[in-house]
């Protein structure tokens, strides 16, 4: 009996990205059923299927669904005026310490409904899957109270429930001190871990859990408090370590078999040696670089000698990088970080996969996978990480349907 599969897609290129590099498939054709990738291969050895849609895709290339696997998409207002002081001379930490930064835009989010942030992100969210997002991490981190915090969380479950995309949540309560703290932030991390994250985590709200290590947000030792809580509930840790200097959060969170440490300007060899022994995957946040007018560039030299994944992602956050274009992202992580096209668009799919723990299932097309594709008018794809400001998404797909 012939196989029955939902659709076929012809005439294609793939970059499936599995191996190292694009892992080219030429004159090729990928099947779906039920969701799934169920064959993909060169479109002569396809076997004769029972299929119910054929699509011929004229020689367009399909690469895995995109991937952005840091963001802070979910906040309401912005924060151009302190992108004017700082364009005026003061610097962001500067900004942070005199009580606008973070704690802005916590003021704005404490006081926007649930619809009102759902309503405030959806642009952004849509811009970023036109670029062929198909998976998206968001974080919370602006509430820094439990019912904020959680609704934040709750909004960007249901930002997944409007549009066709995955959305994996991560509990940021350790972002930055809020006023009411006074200044203590022993205590407030006290509260972050018994009360705030259990909260969260109870509602079925987290996927991961998230800490600002940085002198302007929490120390090491505050972050290993925090991860101590998450570990306590089962739930695996990130960081944002290394971004404006070096507390060693890199070790930290490997130490706790971390996802993922994201940022890395100031990360050292040592933090790059345990990242790589407890397969961390670094991801760069060139939006956030370049958007502060960052010159420590990250060492991605050291990082290939370690054999890192090295993922990119947006930080689409309103303070140090409104950026809502993965596209964009890569080129700039090519021109500002040295990456090649290949490991940047490794970083946007097979690599993003690993700093989301769901390589099982997206980040390369491999049946069996999901069948999250972005298709392109390209006729290779370097031109992905080439062009800046142009987009030439033909279609996203996800879970075998038109997105
Ligand atoms: N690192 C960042 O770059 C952002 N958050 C973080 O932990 C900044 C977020 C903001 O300024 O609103
Ligand atoms: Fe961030």
């Amino acid at each position: 009996m012939r196989q029955k599969v939902d659709r076929v897609w012809r005439n294609a290129r793939i970059a499936s990205l599995r191996g190292d590099g694009y892992g080219v498939v030429d004159k090729a054709a990928l099947a779906t059923t039920d969701g799934k990738i169920s064959w993909l291969g060169p479109q002569a050895e396809m076997p004769d299927f029972d299929l119910s849609e054929t699509i011929d895709l004229d020689g367009r290339w399909i690469t895995p669904g995109l991937i952005d696997c840091h963001t802070h998409l979910v906040y309401a207002g912005n924060r151009a005026q302190e992108f004017e002081q700082r364009l005026g001379g003061a610097t962001y930490e500067e900004i942070s310490k005199a009580g606008g930064g973070i704690v802005s835009t916590v003021r704005a989010t404490r006081a926007a409904s649930k619809d009102e942030l759902i309503r405030q992100s959806l642009p952004r969210l849509d811009h970023i899957l036109a670029d062929g997002v198909t998976t998206i991490e968001i974080k919370s981190g602006y509430g820094l109270d439990t019912e904020t915090e959680c609704r934040m969380l709750e909004a960007a479950r249901a930002l997944g429930q409007q549009r066709r995309v995955r959305v994996r949540t991560s509990f940021l309560g350790a972002h930055a001190l809020p006023i009411e703290a006074g200044g203590d932030k022993d205590a407030y991390i006290e509260m972050v871990c018994t009360e705030q994250l259990p909260a969260a985590a109870r509602a079925g709200l987290v996927d991961a859990v998230d800490v600002f290590c940085e002198g302007i947000g929490f120390s090491n030792g505050q972050t290993r408090r925090v991860f101590e809580a998450a570990k306590a509930l089962g739930l695996p840790v990130k960081l944002h370590a290394e971004q404006l200097s070096n507390l060693n959060g890199a070790a930290l969170v490997a130490e706790y078999g971390g996802l993922s440490a994201d940022h890395l300007e100031f990360v050292d060899e040592a933090g790059i040696r345990a990242m790589a022994a407890a397969g961390t995957v670094a991801v760069l946040l060139p939006g956030a670089f370049y958007f502060l007018c960052d010159t420590h560039v990250p060492p991605l030299d050291l990082m290939r000698k370690h054999g890192l994944a090295m993922a990119v992602a947006t930080d689409c956050n309103p303070g140090s990088s409104p950026l809502t274009s993965i596209l964009l992202a890569m080129n700039m992580a090519c021109t500002l970080f040295q990456m090649t096209p290949v490991e940047a668009l490794a970083g946007v799919t097979r690599h993003a996969a690993k700093a989301l723990g769901m390589t099982a299932e997206i980040g390369t097309l491999e049946a069996g996978k999901a069948c999250d594709l972005a298709i392109w008018d390209i006729e290779h794809p370097a031109e992905l990480s080439y062009a800046i400001g142009f987009n030439p998404l033909y279609q996203r797909i996800v879970g075998g349907q038109n997105a």
